[in-house]
């Protein structure tokens, strides 16, 4: 059974979600962030970073929450979170795993501490190009990949997520709050929240 390592009130909440997604049995270990828990010797065995969620499947171990998005729907695919090798959305579906961490989080970090940059040297531009970009690509829907849900709603959904409702950093709009309601009437995501809120260990 694949060990989750999580802490309320975190980026936890993202691996909370995809293994509620799965329907598979995994086991929560509470890595308490306030408590210094990330930084024991047997925790950075599996992430040598200190940071959480981190997983760890057997003898795999692995850490950052698109990675294990991407990990995790290629090890149960009859949870259908990922477009199989050979079809064509599977394009889409890597680049939006990958625009979360590499778009989404540094605009946010880039909104909370005014750093100024080129935006022809930064990596994600500026965070108005990010989100309008994101604005455009979720004005269809109902889900990034269009009809089907996958694995890269759950990187972009929890991190638009934290920008939009729970850190306010970012100013809603239309495109954004129809997706979110549509991400956060999942049941997954639910469950996910009693976790990531504190209200259930
Ligand atoms: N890049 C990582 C970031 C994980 C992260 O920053 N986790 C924070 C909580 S939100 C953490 O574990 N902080 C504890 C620490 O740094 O001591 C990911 O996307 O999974």
């Amino acid at each position: 059974m694949m060990k989750l390592y999580w802490s309320p009130r975190s980026r936890s909440f993202t691996a909370l979600w995809l293994m509620e997604e799965t329907g598979v049995s995994y086991e929560r270990v509470l890595t308490d962030i306030t408590t210094g828990a990330q930084r024991t010797l047997e925790f950075l065995t599996v992430n040598p970073m200190g940071k959480v969620p981190a997983l760890q499947d057997g003898e795999a171990t692995m850490a950052e929450a698109a990675a294990i998005c991407t990990y995790v729907a290629e090890r149960y695919p009859e949870a259908r979170l990922a477009p199989p090798v050979g079809d064509p959305h599977r394009a889409k579906y890597l680049y939006w795993l990958f625009f979360a961490p590499s778009c989404i989080e540094p605009a946010i970090a880039q909104i909370a501490t005014k750093m100024e940059l080129s935006s022809v040297a930064a990596g994600w531009g500026d965070a108005q190009r990010v989100f309008d970009v994101l604005e455009a690509a979720l004005e269809t829907g109902p889900w990034i990949l269009g009809e089907k849900f996958s694995a890269a709603d759950i990187a972009i959904g929890s991190g638009l997520n934290f920008a939009v409702r729970t850190f306010k950093m970012v100013p809603s709009r239309p495109a954004f709050d129809r997706y979110l309601d549509r991400c956060s009437a999942r049941p997954a995501f639910q469950r996910a929240q009693e976790y990531a809120s504190g209200e259930k260990i």
